[in-house]
C-alpha cells in the first residue's frame, strides 16, 4: 500500500502541535532512523478520562491484539507490534506519539455508512455524466464540525456494539439528527431506515484509515458499507438534518474531483466501480 499521507499532516488537528517531518522513505518502521524524535501529544479531552478513552499506559495494560472486555483491540492489518508497552501504528511513523485526539491505544474502530441513490432529472430519469457517459451516484455527505471537511457520516463502534448497529446509529445521529428528536419521531425514522440498513449492504472496505488524527500509537480503522436506494424512494425521501458532530448534510455527486476527509474518497471510488457509475 502507498504510505499514509494524512496521518503525517504537518499540524496535528485541534492543536498547535507540529508533527516531526517523516519523509516517504522513512515511514516504514523497518527503516532504521536514529534521528527520529516525534512529538508526544495526547489531547486534554482524552486526558480528562471520558468513558470513550483508555487510561494512560503504566497504570493500565490492556490486552492488545485481542477483544478486551468489549473493546476490539484487534487490527484488520493483522498482529501489530508493541514498543515499551505501547502499540505501534501498522502503517508506520506519523511524527507524533501518544494518542492525540483518539481515545484508544492501538486501533480505534469506526463504521462508515455510504448511503447512495442515482442522480435523476426532473422527470426522474437517471442522469449520465457528459464525459464518462456513466450514471451519476449521489451519497449522503456531512460537513464535519471538527475540520470543515466533507465526509461520510461515520463514527466509532461502541464497546460490544455490532457494526451493523453502529452504521445505522451514526447515520441517524449525523444525517437525520435523531439525537434531538422526540421519541415518537425517532421511532418513525428508525422504522423508515431499518429496511435499507437491514438489506445486506455491499462491504466496500475493512481496514486502516489514513486519518489526520492518527499517531504512532493510535490509529483509525473502519468498516465501510454501501447501502444503495435503487428506486430512490426509501432514504431519499427523508429530510436530511445535520446532527451531533455534523455541521451540514446534503446529497453529493460521487466524483473523483470532490475532496473528502481521510480515506473516504477511496471508499467512494470502490462504490462507483462496483455500481458501474461515474467516478
Ligand atoms: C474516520 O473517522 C472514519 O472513516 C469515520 O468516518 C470517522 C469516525 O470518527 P468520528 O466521526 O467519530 O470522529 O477515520
Ligand atoms: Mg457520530
Ligand atoms: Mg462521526
Amino acid at each position: 500500500a502507498a504510505p499514509h499521507v494524512k496521518s503525517r499532516c504537518p499540524q496535528y488537528p485541534g492543536s498547535k502541535i507540529k508533527r516531526f517531518v517523516v519523509p516517504d522513505d522513512k515511514v516504514d518502521w523497518g527503516q532504521s532512523w536514529p534521528q527520529y524524535s516525534p512529538v508526544s501529544h495526547t489531547d486534554p479531552s482524552v486526558l480528562k478520562k471520558p468513558v470513550w478513552a483508555d487510561p494512560d499506559i503504566g497504570s493500565f495494560s490492556p490486552q492488545f491484539n485481542a477483544v478486551d472486555g468489549g473493546v476490539d483491540r484487534t487490527s484488520f492489518d493483522g498482529s501489530y507490534k508493541k514498543e515499551k508497552g505501547k502499540p505501534l501504528n501498522p502503517r508506520g511513523r506519523t511524527g507524533v506519539t501518544g494518542r492525540g485526539l483518539l481515545g484508544r491505544w492501538g486501533p480505534n474502530h469506526a463504521a462508515d455508512p455510504i448511503v447512495t441513490r442515482w442522480k435523476v432529472d426532473a422527470k426522474g430519469a437517471k442522469m449520465n455524466h457528459p464525459v464518462s457517459k456513466r450514471p451519476i451516484l449521489q451519497f449522503v455527505s456531512i460537513k464535519r464540525k471538527d475540520c470543515g471537511e466533507w465526509a461520510i457520516p461515520g463514527g466509532m463502534v461502541d464497546p460490544g456494539e455490532q457494526v451493523s448497529l453502529t452504521l445505522q446509529r451514526e447515520f441517524s445521529e449525523e444525517a437525520l439528527n435523531s439525537l434531538t428528536l422526540p421519541q415518537a419521531e425517532k421511532a418513525k425514522i428508525h422504522e423508515r431506515i431499518t429496511k435499507l440498513f437491514k438489506s445486506s449492504g455491499f462491504v466496500v472496505y475493512k481496514g486502516y484509515v489514513d486519518d489526520p488524527r492518527n499517531t504512532d500509537n493510535a490509529w483509525m480503522e473502519t468498516v465501510a458499507v454501501n447501502f444503495h436506494d435503487e428506486s430512490g424512494n426509501s432514504v431519499s425521501e427523508l429530510p436530511l438534518q445535520a446532527g451531533d458532530d455534523a455541521g451540514q448534510v446534503k446529497w453529493v455527486d460521487v466524483d473523483s474531483s470532490f475532496p473528502l476527509y481521510a480515506s473516504h474518497s477511496r471508499f467512494l471510488e470502490l462504490v462507483s466501480k462496483e455500481r458501474k457509475a461515474h467516478w
